[in-house]
């Protein structure tokens, strides 16, 4: 009998966690994962269940075997096999022909986060149109952090805000604000860590408008609130803490700017400050608990109480998720949880929190080297934008470095992502966008799966999965460790490793030895390690890493952001302009756009928010969520995955009623984008007025254009955000009824 060999993997995708787990290989075939066991002076950084079912995944038989061509209408999902050769011809083909019409600005590498390891296709394809042809047009923001990642530097001068998590261990109080890493994760370990904060007396709230399963397991209290009214429940509270005087008044008089009259930049009025707001000195309306009450559905009681408390309870995290910036003015709800942590006076202290994106890295692996010659870039949510405008997109639409594009984007390439559908916003005209031949004229799909973006390709190439070449990888939150994960099984049929055809692609453009410079594969992974030890001091040799499989550096004591700026401020200003943290950003003043973009932290209603009146015809606010059963659109067709998490929408037993719906139907969710039909959960677990369905799902449209599959982006809406341009595909108004009614 063959012996079985043990290789240590982690999950290759864009989940929130990076964890480590053990597959078992016997006679060439992955037959078992299991968690991993631990090992000498770590923590052992187990995984959860989408981990253990990668085996279903790796040998799903839909998974694509060869390369193919499109021979229906763009969208048709119609495709003939072709030759590896034929489709590099192709490929190569229609880059020459594009680049020598319409520039390099005319390429455009769409985002893509399927494969989560250094060594990812979109990273070489980067390098490779640097080399050939000019470069691309590039693209800056994430469809997960857009928001959080612009605004939280506008408060601290960078986005690094983040420290370790074992400062909740020394927490009295953690609010998880829009935050559910029992789902998301949010690194390997993080509801550990959040589990022994409260063993050792952390009291936790969450506030979401769901129950989540992290309130579920954790919370001391939940907080409902309508989404997109979070910023009325924090300037009440900044006017609770004001009234009362709890605020940190030595910590605010010495680190902020613009909280009061006494803090102004000169020749900005009073009623500029954030105290000028909360008061009334401009609208005459004081922020009381009161006044949001009615725009949150949180009680008056509550929000006095949850200020109080978070102002006394020193110290205290207040750790926002995603969530609540995932949304039509998510810029605010940044600003404004930051401004808190800092009324507060819980920044740069241990067990404190400075709140906005978070994160921190302890270390971090060189990447492929590449320079774009192109400085042009767009927000990463405004693609379809580029492909429709073209050389009509400029500065206010969020063009950088440039006053405006050149030309739209002719040559799309999505390799290993899905974000031409089924993750981007309102499918239907998208779809409509995409299937139009003079617009965009060539779209390149490297995928496993035929999935709803890649029904939208020119040409399909078969990818191998990430259990079938070697990659390197580090997680993205609270990065402290990084992982060699060796091949696990040989790749079948005709599927290949991106770098693989792109070296032959190079050969046909004759840029082969710039591109490659000599190097296989596995030998870019050495360089990336050598480059990484050039930095990181006791970084291992690549052939120890590759044979440990797992480097964890260590930390003694608990990292606190900003601590340096609070210790020695002479030293060490807050790195924004003022050098203080700015409640009042004079930046965001400047733009002069005080309805959407204010200049200290405001309640700013949204566009199909609560109050907006197009909630006559579609009253229900629907929000979505990065739910356990998949990781984005992945695992999106596994029937094991499905069974332990089926799909559905939640919604409030009133609303139920109201609606005569009952439990376990299948209802339709419409509103003016589209239509789709899922099957209904009644549960208090969410607030009445929302209902809320896990992002992700596959969009299967019938003859009649309903979604079967149940994608929420059926109905969320293209509408970048104010400042960062971001997506706010958390911001929907939609209504629900019995399937045979609307019919
Ligand atoms: N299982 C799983 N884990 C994942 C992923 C996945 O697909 N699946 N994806 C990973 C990736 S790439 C990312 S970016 C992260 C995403 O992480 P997040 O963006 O934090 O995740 P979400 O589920 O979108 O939102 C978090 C919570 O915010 C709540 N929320 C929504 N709207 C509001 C609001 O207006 N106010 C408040 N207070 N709360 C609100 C939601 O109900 C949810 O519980 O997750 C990562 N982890
Ligand atoms: N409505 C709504 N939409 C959202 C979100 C939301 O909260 N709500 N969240 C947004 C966020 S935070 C994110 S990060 C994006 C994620 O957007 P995407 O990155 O598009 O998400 P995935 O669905 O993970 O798509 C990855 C694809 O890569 C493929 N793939 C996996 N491994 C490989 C490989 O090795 N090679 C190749 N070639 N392909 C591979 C998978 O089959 C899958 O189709 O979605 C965004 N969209
Ligand atoms: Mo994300």
């Amino acid at each position: 009998m063959a012996e079985e060999r043990v290789v240590l993997m982690t999950c290759g995708h864009n989940c929130g966690g990076r964890c480590v787990m053990q597959a078992h290989v016997k006679d060439g075939r992955l037959v078992k994962i299991t968690p991993d066991a631990g090992g000498e002076g770590r923590e052992t950084l187990k995984g959860c269940m989408r981990g253990l079912m990668y085996l279903d995944r790796l040998y799903h038989p839909d998974r694509l075997k060869q390369p193919l061509k499109r021979i229906g209408k763009r969208g048709e999902g119609k495709f003939t096999p072709i030759s590896w050769p034929e489709a590099i011809a192709e490929i190569a083909a229609q880059l020459k022909r594009i680049t020598e019409r319409y520039g390099p600005e005319a390429r455009y590498i769409n985002y893509a986060t399927g494969i989560a390891g250094s060594l990812s296709e979109r990273e070489f394809f980067r390098r490779l149109l640097s080399i050939y042809g000019g470069g691309y047009l590039d693209f800056y923001n994430s469809y997960s952090t857009a928001c959080t990642m612009t605004a939280t530097p506008y408060t601290y001068g960078t986005a690094d805000t983040g420290s370790s998590r074992d400062n909740w261990l020394h927490a009295k109080l953690i609010l998880l604000w829009g935050h559910n890493p029992l789902e998301t994760v949010f690194g390997t370990n993080t509801f550990q860590y959040l589990k022994a904060a409260k063993e050792r007396g952390a009291r936790i709230v969450v506030i979401d408008p769901r129950y989540s399963d992290t309130a579920a397991a954790l919370a001391d209290e939940w907080i409902a609130l309508r989404p997109t009214t979070d910023n009325a429940v924090m300037a009440a509270m900044m006017q609770v803490m004001i009234s009362e005087d709890l605020y940190d008044r030595a910590f605010v008089e010495r680190f902020c700017l613009g909280f009061d009259e006494t803090q102004m930049p000169p020749g900005i009025a009073p009623e500029q400050s954030l105290r000028g707001y909360l008061f009334g000195a401009a609208d005459g309306i004081v922020k009381t608990p009161e006044w949001a009450a009615a725009i949150s559905g949180v009680s008056a009681e509550t929000i006095r109480r949850l200020a109080r408390e978070y102002a006394t309870r020193k110290p205290a995290a207040l750790l926002q998720g995603w969530g609540p910036q995932r949304h039509a003015n998510g810029e605010q709800a940044v600003r404004g949880a930051t401004v808190l942590a800092a009324l507060t006076g819980n920044v740069g202290i241990l067990g404190g929190w400075a709140s906005g994106y978070g994160g921190y890295s302890l270390l971090k692996l060189a990447g492929i080297p590449y320079e774009n010659p192109v400085k042009t870039s767009i927000s990463v949510y405004t693609w379809p934008q580029a492909i429709e405008d073209g050389d009509r997109m400029t500065a206010a639409d969020g063009v950088k470095g440039a006053e405006r594009l050149k030309v739209g984007i002719k040559f799309l390439a999505s390799l290993a992502g899905n974000c031409l559908i089924n993750q981007h916003s309102d499918i239907t005209a998208t779809s409509r966008l995409l299937a139009d031949e003079t617009k965009c004229e060539f779209i390149l799909v490297s995928e496993e799966f035929m999935t709803s973006s890649a029904k939208f390709a020119d040409i399909v190439l078969p990818s191998t999965n990430f259990l079938e070449r070697l990659d390197l990888f580090q997680p993205w939150g609270y990065a402290e460790y990084a992982i060699f994960q060796n091949k696990v099984v040989e790749a079948e049929f005709e599927r290949r490793t991106g770098y693989d055809w792109m070296v032959e692609l190079a050969a046909t453009l004759g840029v082969e030895a710039a591109f490659s410079q000599g190097r296989s594969y596995e030998e870019w992974a050495r360089y990336i390690v050598e480059e990484t030890r050039k930095r990181e001091n006791d970084f291992p040799s690549y052939e120890s890493f590759a044979e440990q499989g797992l480097y964890c550096k260590p930390r003694e004591a608990p990292y606190i952001a900003f601590q340096k700026q609070i210790e020695a401020p002479q030293e060490y200003p807050f790195p924004t302009p003022s050098g203080k943290i700015e409640i009042f950003s004079p930046r965001l003043y400047a733009l002069g756009r005080p309805e959407d973009i204010p200049a200290v932290p405001k309640y700013v209603a949204s566009w199909e928010g609560p109050d907006d009146p197009l909630t006559r015809e579609y009253p229900l606010q629907l929000i979505g969520w990065h739910a356990k059963g998949r990781t984005h659109s992945i695992f999106g067709n596994s029937a094991r995955l499905e069974k332990l998490q089926p799909h559905c929408l939640w919604m409030h037993p009133e609303d139920a009623k109201r609606r005569k719906l009952k439990d376990g139907e299948r209802v339709r969710v419409f509103n003016q984008r589209g239509t789709l039909e899922i099957a209904l959960t009644i549960t208090e677990r969410i607030m009445q007025g929302v209902v809320a369905m896990p992002q992700g799902a596959w969009h299967r449209p019938d003859a009649k254009g309903v979604d079967q599959g149940a994608c929420i982006n059926t109905l969320t809406k293209y509408q970048p955000t104010p400042l960062a341009k971001g997506n706010p595909q958390h911001t929907n108004l939609v209504q629900v009824c019995r399937i045979q009614e609307e019919a």
